[in-house]
């Protein structure tokens, strides 16, 4: 990097520290394989050390993350983020760079085999983000309305099956969480160019509300948007980064939920330019 560049990253940073929430973060989740009560307080931080580190999901394939820009995560981010539901749970750098780079090359397999791209929504626009699916079946919109199909009705091919390495990861995700056992028979991708974002929305379109959403973030940050049984409730907002986890189950299960901005050269991966997100289901 030109020495020229420095004061810009600086100046980026602090711009990014400005815009961060300043509210008591719960983090709900296990830790070191305890259980820590969606209620708990924690005392965190989550990217340069801090009271604690969760486990990774991955350990044994981790590598540390540095952002492009070396954007840090300040303290008071973590401490006095904001409240999520009861349920909802985040885990960041639950995955790492190795394996990251894994989900990225099976990502592009399905991609080519079932191109990613935008689907009609009941309000008559398209989707920001592009969609593919994998699994046996696949989220799909159009005209006919929400709903999973197992062909992809593109191209009249079945989805493409869910890979290996997505199972791994996503197994590794809920080791130590209520369902160990969750078994996804369908995995969303979405990928957001920089300006893309997704609406408020609830995901009701799976037979068995018992079995959590599962979202694997790769490539760029992203304000992440949660709320509550209502449209109307008010949100909570957290910054996702590629390799963090978010869970929804049991009473968040239903919750809004949304994705309000993706921060352009964020990504740890240069080849992401923007974000996907995998979010692993059971769907029917
Ligand atoms: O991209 C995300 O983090 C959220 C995705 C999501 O809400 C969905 O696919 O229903």
């Amino acid at each position: 990097m030109a020495s020229a560049d420095i004061p810009l990253g600086w100046l980026a940073d602090l711009f990014q520290k400005a815009r961060r929430p300043v509210a008591p973060l719960k983090l709900g989740g296990y830790i070191r394989g305890a259980l820590a009560p969606a209620t708990a307080q924690v005392l965190f931080s989550s990217r340069y050390g801090g009271f604690f580190q969760p486990k990774r999901a991955d350990e044994a394939m981790t590598q540390p993350l540095q952002t492009p820009k070396s954007r840090k995560r300040s303290f008071s981010d973590d401490l006095f983020g904001p409240e999520l539901p009861t349920g909802c749970t985040f885990h960041p750098k639950s995955l790492g760079l190795r394996t990251q780079m894994a989900l990225l090359a099976a990502i592009q397999e399905i991609a080519h085999a079932a191109p990613l791209t935008k689907v009609l929504t009941k309000t008559g626009g398209y989707t920001s983000a592009a969609i593919t699916n994998c699994g046996h079946a696949g989220w799909w919109s159009d005209a006919k309305g929400y709903r999973y199909e197992t062909r992809n009705p593109a191209n009249g091919m079945p989805w493409p099956a869910m890979p290996d390495i997505f199972l791994r990861a996503v197994s590794a995700c809920v080791a130590n969480t209520p369902w160990p056992n969750f078994a996804p028979d369908a995995c969303l991708i979405n990928f957001y160019e920089p300006g893309a974002k997704m609406g408020l929305h609830q995901d009701r379109d799976e037979k068995d509300f018992t079995q959590p959403i599962v979202t694997v973030c790769l490539g760029g940050d992203a304000d992440f948007q949660v709320g509550g049984p209502k449209r109307s409730d008010k949100t909570s907002s957290i910054i996702v980064r590629s390799g963090d986890v978010m869970i929804m189950g049991g009473e968040s299960r239903l919750y809004f939920h949304g994705v309000r901005k993706i921060y352009s050269d964020t990504s740890p991966i240069p080849e992401i330019k923007g974000r996907y997100s995998l979010t692993f289901r059971k769907a029917l």
